[in-house]
Order: structure tokens, then C-alpha cells, then sequence
């Protein structure tokens, strides 16, 4: 059914890391990830309020596999904050990998959040980084601009958009995650876990047919 969520000036969409190193032939391709570009340009132009975030790394980011000798990507290792998977080096600030996907329509971007540039702390979330306690500023934007309601989509479902989903919650939003205009790593088991777990954390899974 459209239009179900009769959208008004306190929703906003939250698109997370639409950029070329998560989509076929990048970095860290996520399977079919440039299939949601036509989804969320669709889906911006029907909201009051859209934002967008790009996961924006140095070159030396210490979740990347590489700064760890030895190490193979898509393992685990500890940092201070706990276990971090490590990367192939992906979204290096300025590079084309780090873009926008090229047909993704940004000018109505009210806000670009970039978001994992401190060298030594990786960040899922748009909100908090990994360490769970170093805020972007997002929650502060988006409430003094009197957003109650944040529907996310992008990249990738059960890494950025789940992080970012719970973080949401916890700062007292309502979220929905539009799954379709979101794709998996799916790394062991994770797209079941983050399911699972924005389920009972009362985010709301809905579908781009609801707009
Ligand atoms: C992401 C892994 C590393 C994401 C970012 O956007 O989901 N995943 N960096
Ligand atoms: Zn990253």
C-alpha cells in the first residue's frame, strides 16, 4: 500500500554510505548494493527531509586489514573498544571508491555526514562510533531540527544501517529500516543477527511499496 506513512516535516530518510567501494567492482562490493540507487532516489524525492552519510577513511584506518601485519581481511581483531572486523581498504577520504555512486541523486541532501575518520576508531553507526561513546553530532542535529521519526536505507544492512538503526533507537527516535532499499555483506551469520536484533530493539522493517 502507498503512502502509509503519511510523511510530514518531522520524518526524515537517512541514507547510509551509497558510495562506489560498497557497490559492484568496489572495494568492499556488497552483492547487488548499486540495486538500491534507484529505490532511494526514488524514495528522496518523496520525503520532506533526506540526509546522507559516507564512511570517509584514511588511508592509515586502523580497521583496515593492511595496517595489521599478518592479518587477512574479513577476520577479527581487538582494539580498545572491543573486537573489530578488518577491511579491505574501502571509502579512502577523497578517492573515487569513497564517492557517491555516480546515478545517485545527492542534491537533496540536506546534510553529508562523514563518519570513520578518526584513524583509530571505526564507525558503523551515524551516530556513535565503535567505541559506543563518540558521538558525530547527528542525534543533536536532527533534534533541534525536530525530526522524530528517521526511516533509514543504503549500505549495508547488517554493518552501517543496523549500527546506525540501533543507535537511533537508543537516542529515542522512531526507526524504520527500509529493507529493500538495502543490501548485505551478510559476514557469518550477520544479516540474521542484525534482523533479529533491530526486531527486538522495536525498529520497524518496511518496504519501499509503504511510500
Ligand atoms: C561498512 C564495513 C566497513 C558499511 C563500512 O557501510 O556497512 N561496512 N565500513
Ligand atoms: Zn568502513
Amino acid at each position: 500500500m502507498n503512502n502509509l506513512f503519511a510523511l510530514t516535516n518531522t520524518d526524515a530518510l537517512l541514507v547510509i554510505d551509497v558510495q562506489n567501494d560498497f557497490c559492484s567492482g568496489g572495494a568492499l562490493a556488497v552483492p547487488t548494493g548499486e540495486a538500491v540507487v534507484p529505490l532511494i532516489n526514488d524514495l528522496s524525492g518523496k520525503f520532506p527531509h533526506s540526509l546522507a552519510t559516507q564512511d570517509w577513511h584514511p588511508r592509515s584506518h586502523q580497521s583496515f586489514a593492511s595496517q595489521h601485519p599478518g592479518k587477512d581481511p574479513f577476520t577479527l581483531t581487538e582494539m580498545p573498544y572491543g573486537p573489530q572486523v578488518l577491511w579491505p581498504e574501502h571509502c579512502v577520504q577523497g578517492t573515487a571508491g569513497a564517492a557517491f555512486h555516480p546515478d545517485l541523486k545527492t542534491d537533496q541532501f540536506e546534510l553529508v555526514l562523514r563518519k570513520g575518520f578518526r584513524p583509530e576508531i571505526d564507525s558503523y553507526s551515524a551516530f556513535f562510533e565503535n567505541d559506543q561513546r563518540t558521538s558525530t553530532g547527528l542525534s543533536g542535529y536532527l533534534r533541534q531540527r525536530q525530526i522524530k521519526r528517521v526511516f533509514l536505507c543504503g549500505l549495508a544492512t547488517d554493518f552501517c544501517v543496523y549500527y546506525s538503526a540501533m543507535d537511533a533507537r537508543k537516542e529515542g527516535f522512531e526507526v524504520f529500516v527500509i529493507e529493500d532499499a538495502c543490501r548485505a555483506i551478510d559476514l557469518e551469520g550477520s544479516l540474521g543477527t542484525a534482523l533479529e536484533d533491530m526486531r527486538n530493539s522495536n525498529v520497524k522493517l518496511v518496504t519501499t511499496d509503504s511510500f
